[in-house]
């Protein structure tokens, strides 16, 4: 490696957990400390996929549930040569959802299994770090109602949280659990400090590839 590879960032867990919040501040303080980061987030919705998924969730279209699955895993591949170009340059990546959010929400349908749902992620680079920012419902429904998008609804987010809690079992993957009920700040310095440490370790370590 000609230079310290950058490490990949990613946030998960359920609606309003504070994903974007989180992920904003991580990238903030990265930067202010002299660290290369940049955020991305999934789905990106800016590309032509992306603009299938975003009018799919705003319920503007419908799309069959296999297809708009393997829309979000396409939304992630067509940015893996953009990511791979940036970590191997130094920059550190935080992104806001990742194919754990794709799984959970997918395997959450009736007649989806969590094997099926992984397939078309499998290879793509692993995370060095996956944080899993947990909140019970009732403390989400505090943060506001749910907005208008397609799985905005509560059962729906319990059986993706279930799913979430299925994945996290898996030990080929680096999950820290954060308490997403402590106060913005709090919950930064939690981030901030894991991120820290994977960053550290990435440096000397090659980019593995998911689930393989
Ligand atoms: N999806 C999928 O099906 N398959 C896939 O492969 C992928 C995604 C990648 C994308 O939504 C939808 O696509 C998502 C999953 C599915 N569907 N759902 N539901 P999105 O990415 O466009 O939006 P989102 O991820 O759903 O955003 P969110 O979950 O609603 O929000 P968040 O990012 O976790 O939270 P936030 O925006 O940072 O904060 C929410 C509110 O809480 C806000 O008012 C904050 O000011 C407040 N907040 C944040 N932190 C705190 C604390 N600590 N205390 C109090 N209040 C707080």
């Amino acid at each position: 490696m000609a230079c310290k590879r950058g490490a990949l960032i990613v946030l998960e867990g359920v609606d309003r957990a504070g994903k974007t919040t989180q992920c904003k501040k991580l990238l903030e303080a990265l930067q202010r400390s002299g660290r290369p980061a940049e955020m991305m987030r999934f789905p990106d919705r800016t590309t032509t996929i992306g603009k299938l998924i975003s009018a799919y969730l705003e319920n503007k279209s419908d799309l069959e549930d296999h297809t708009v699955h393997l829309l979000f895993s396409a939304n992630r591949w067509e940015m893996v040569p953009l990511m791979k170009k940036k970590l191997e340059q130094g920059t550190t990546l935080v992104v806001d959802r990742y194919a754990f959010s794709g799984v959970a929400f997918t395997s959450a349908k009736p007649g989806f299994c969590l094997d099926w749902c992984k397939s078309p992620d499998v290879g793509l680079p692993q995370p060095d770090l996956v944080m899993f920012l947990q909140l019970s419902p009732s403390e989400a429904a505090l943060r506001g109602q749910f907005g208008e998008e397609r799985y905005e609804k509560s059962d729906f987010q319990r059986a993706v949280q279930n799913k979430f809690q299925q994945l996290m079992k898996d030990r080929s993957v680096h999950w820290q659990v954060i308490n997403a009920s402590q106060s913005v700040e709090d919950v930064h310095k939690d981030i901030m400090t894991h991120s820290l440490n994977a960053i550290n370790l990435a440096q000397n370590q090659a980019l593995a590839e998911l689930w393989k």
